[in-house]
């Protein structure tokens, strides 16, 4: 016999869909393209007079992981919503039979499951942090700088340090590292400063990550491949600098496999990336067993985006700086009514109401919708 459940459960009556593009203030350039704007799925669950939001991270074009935004919403539309609209679900957990038999399409799966946990914690009238476990009122935040030249960069660095950002991350390609690092070291000798590659480099680039040690980075993100463990190891066994994870690390099997082997001693966790916030937790945990620390990243998130990540990063062992900075870095608008800005590197955690704490705006919404579906039961 099976006990019944403490209560009957939400029952998902309806989903929407919409494509949103946001021009961005500044081009964000890394090593392996420059975006200008960010397109965004953006999903609604309702339930009960509540309503579950998510923004998808996956790009237009395969350029960071191999998600697509068209890709994505055929997942969404054809596998997952008609398995979720009309069905009672007791919390985010009870998406795994629907999700997990499918293969990969963990940003899609992520929309799902982070618009759920968002009415779920909603349906039980508490902050979305308090619901996962956080222990925190606000974050540490640093920023993430594109790829520029160098006296732009000293500026932005300047700016940030300026703004009181706990830490400064400097986007690298092959060509553009070692000069670039020895002049914003000379010019802020003091500062938390880290290095993101977006997978540019290779194992025969050992010596060129070895020489980046002099500069007293807080760690070297994702050097190699977007789906290698094994060169990793090889790499940060020479490096004093620890190597942080970020592409590879896809779910908390991933994550098992990179800390037993050695592949990195940092993890970045982006909740879209990994599947969600219970993926996210699992690799959390998982870490905190380890002694390894993690930090959340981020995927130029608007505020629905920017929200979750923030909730998230107050779980215990998101101990290192995150990438959620001030919405007001990215776009000339929001399309929250909230404004998510950051105070001395720290960023508040949204509690206007339950769950993610942030309501959208519709009016400028509308504006920059270029697609919208409802599906119902
Ligand atoms: O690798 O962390 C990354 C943005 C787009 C794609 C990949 C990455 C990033 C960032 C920006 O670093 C993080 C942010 O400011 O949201
Ligand atoms: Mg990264």
């Amino acid at each position: 016999m099976t006990a019944a459940p403490l209560f009957p459960g939400l029952l998902i009556e309806s989903a929407e869909i919409r494509l949103i593009r946001l021009p961005l203030l500044t081009p964000f350039v890394i090593s392996t393209g420059t975006m200008t704007e960010k397109v965004i799925p953006i999903l609604t669950l309702r339930a009960e007079g509540l309503e579950g939001y998510s923004e998808g991270v996956m790009d237009p074009l395969p350029d960071y992981l191999e998600e697509t935004i068209s890709g994505s919403l055929s997942f969404l539309k054809e596998a997952v919503l008609p398995q979720v609209i009309g069905k009672r679900f007791n919390g985010p957990a009870e998406l795994n039979s629907i999700l997990d038999p499918w293969r990969g399409h963990r940003m899609s799966k992520a929309m799902v499951e982070m618009a759920m946990w968002d009415l779920w914690s909603k349906a039980l009238n508490l902050p979305l942090s308090v619901a996962l476990g956080g222990v925190r009122d606000a974050v540490d935040v640093g920023v993430s700088l594109g790829i520029a030249d160098i006296p732009t960069t000293i500026a932005r660095v300047e700016s940030a340090v300026q703004a009181g950002y706990k830490r400064v991350k400097l986007k690298i390609k092959r060509g553009h590292d070692l000069g670039l690092l020895k002049a914003v070291r000379e010019r802020f000798p003091h500062a938390k400063l880290t290095v993101d590659a977006n997978t540019d480099y290779k194992l025969s680039d050992l010596p060129l990550l070895k020489a980046m040690d002099e500069f007293a980075l807080d760690y070297i993100e994702q050097p190699l491949a977007f789906d290698d463990i094994s060169d990793h190891v090889k790499v940060q066994e020479k490096l004093l600098t620890a190597i942080c994870l970020d592409e590879s690390i896809r779910s908390a099997v991933d994550a098992r496999k990179a800390l037993v082997a050695g592949a990195g001693r940092v993890i970045n966790i982006k909740v879209g990336r990994v599947g969600g916030h219970n993926a996210s937790r699992a690799i959390h945990d998982l870490c905190a067993a380890f002694d390894v620390p993690v930090w959340c990243g981020g995927m130029l998130e608007a505020g629905i985006g920017r929200a979750h990540n923030i909730h998230l990063s107050t779980l215990a062992n998101f101990t290192k700086p995150g990438d959620t900075s001030s919405a007001s870095r990215y776009f000339p608008r929001d399309i929250v009514n909230e404004a998510l800005e950051a105070v001395d590197g720290q960023m508040p955690v949204p509690k206007n109401g339950p769950g993610i704490g942030v309501t959208l705006d519709y009016k400028f919404l509308d504006t920059v919708t270029s697609l919208q579906e409802e599906f119902a039961a």
